[in-house]
Order: C-alpha cells, then structure tokens, then sequence
C-alpha cells in the first residue's frame, strides 16, 4: 500500500447495536453505505472508539471487521483499529483483517497500567512484526493518559512498518515538531473541531466520528484549508464547532447514532455501559439534525 492512498477523510465508523449490545449487522453495513455513499469519505477507521471497541468480545470485533470488508470491497481504504490490553488478541485480529485484506492496521497506545515507553514500544513493534501490513499508531491522551514526545516517535517510526499516527490531540506544537521531523510519515488529525489549524500545519488526512453525518462538509474544511483558503474554511469550521458543541452535549455517540436514524440508517443503539439516549436526547438530537444537516 502506498502512504499516498491512505491520505484523506476517513470515517471513524459507528457500530450498530441492538437493545441487548448485539452487533446489528445490517444495521453497520447500512452505516457503511451511508459514509460511502452520502458522505463520500475516502476511507473508514474500523474497530476504534468510535466502533465501541474496546466494550467487544474479540468475536464480535471479528464480525465487524468482515462484514465492512464484505460490504466496501475495494471501493473506499480501511483501515482497521486492533489495539488491545490483551497483545495476544491484538496480533489475533492484525493477522485476521491483514488476511481479510484491510489497507492498514492501527492500534490504540496501551492504556490503564502506566507501561514504560520502552514497553510501548515493544507492544508495536510486536504487533507490526506479526503481519505483512502497515501499522498507524493511534495516539489518543485524553482517553489513555499516554503521551509520545517527538523522539519518542521516532523510536517508533525506526520500524519502517509503522508508518504514521492517528493524532487525537490538542497539543499543537507536538504536531508541528512531528510534521517537521517526519515528513514522510502519515499524520491524521483526529478531533474534528480541530480540522482546520492542523491543515495548517500540513497533516495528511483526517479520522473523525463527526464524519459519519457531517463528511461533506468535512472534506471541504479539509481541501479549503490544504489550499490556504482559510476565510472560507473558518466559515465552515465555526458551523461544524457549532454542530460538534451540540453534539458533544448531548452525547456523542448516542447523538450520532439517532441523527443517522433520522435519515434512514438502522443505527441502533450503544452498548453498555452507556446508555440509551432518553426521550429529551433524542429531540435534541432531531433539532441538531435538523438545524445544521438539512
Ligand atoms: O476518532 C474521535 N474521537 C473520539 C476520533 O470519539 C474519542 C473524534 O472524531 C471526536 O469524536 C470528535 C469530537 O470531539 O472530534
């Protein structure tokens, strides 16, 4: 796989639950064809927080990743999130999504225990050495409290199989560094608020949640900001900051979820332990829809 065909809009894709946290599996292929299809995104981040993750049984994550596959073929790129506290179950689903022909792997940094770098670093360098395929660190500090320094990634990067980072971070002079030290790297942008200053500092492509109902204007803010025409691209970036400030209050994931059922797509529901929107989030959720989406 060339680094050059992974650039772009990546979806972070939802999974449809039901009520009892089953895997819907129409139900995420149907928001598989939506991002294709409506949002027009180049690729989809399967398996990450977004997916629900790290609430599935390695069985259900299996699922998943197969019938996306099924579903996009080779229509748009995938990458597949296979990070896990369990290392054994990590190097289980790269070789499973590497065999079912995903573009890329990613895996979350190791959260929860404090790991020393040096283990971190042996965690990817084990997980990338058990497959044929590319690795794109997922570097998320607000959820995992693990923080990489500039030299730290290039420790990373000396395995030529890990090629980029999914950089969910606000920490815009680390970005900046990164870009510069590792031009040949891959850098995402992954808070989706935050698309427009880190097309400024010349990232590679974006991984977001608020793709999945919010990808066309998305990938404007993306290419506007690419050709330095920022007036226009801040213009969008404050309605989408508006939407994304709503959505955030009133609950990601569920809020995401209701706004695609708005529209057709089976969404379903989030598996717990979170919740089900209530009768007020759910309006909110429509008024959302209805003041930023139509
Ligand atoms: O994949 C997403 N992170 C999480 C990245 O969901 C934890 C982002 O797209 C955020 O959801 C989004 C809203 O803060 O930027």
């Amino acid at each position: 796989m060339k680094r050059e065909d992974l650039k772009g809009i990546f979806s972070a894709l939802l999974t449809s639950f039901d009520e009892d946290g089953n895997v819907n599996e129409e139900g995420t292929r149907q928001i598989v064809r939506h991002n294709i299809d409506k949002m027009k995104v180049n690729g989809l981040y399967v398996g990450g927080s977004t997916g629900e993750n790290f609430l599935l049984s390695t069985e259900d994550k299996k699922k998943i990743f197969k019938l996306v596959k099924e579903e996009v073929k080779d229509e748009v790129k995938l990458i597949a999130q296979v990070g896990s506290l369990n290392i054994h179950e990590a190097i289980e689903l790269a070789k499973y999504v590497t065999e079912l022909g995903y573009d890329a792997i990613s895996a979350v940094t190791p959260f929860y225990y404090k790991f020393s770098f040096e283990e971190i670093k042996d965690y990817y360098n084990t997980i990338a050495n058990s497959v044929d395929n590319s690795l794109i660190v997922y570097s998320i500090p607000f959820l995992t409290g693990v923080n990489i320094s500039v030299e730290q990634f290039g420790e990373l990067f000396k395995n030529e199989k890990i090629i980029g980072v999914k950089f969910t971070a606000a920490d815009f002079y680390l970005l900046e560094r990164l870009r510069k030290a590792y031009p040949e790297h891959l850098i995402y942008a992954g808070f989706d608020e935050m698309m427009l200053p880190a097309t400024s500092l010349d990232v590679d492509g974006a991984i977001g949640s608020t793709f999945n109902v919010n990808g066309e204007r998305a990938r404007e803010i993306f290419e506007l900001g690419k050709k330095g025409d920022i007036v226009k691209a801040l213009e969008l970036q404050n309605i989408t900051n508006d939407l994304i400030t709503d959505i955030l209050s009133n609950g990601l994931y569920q809020t995401l979820k209701h706004i695609l059922k708005l529209q057709g797509v089976e969404a379903g529901y989030c598996k717990k332990p979170m919740a089900k929107p209530t009768k007020v989030q759910q309006e909110k959720a429509e008024e959302i829809y209805k003041k930023y989406l139509v």
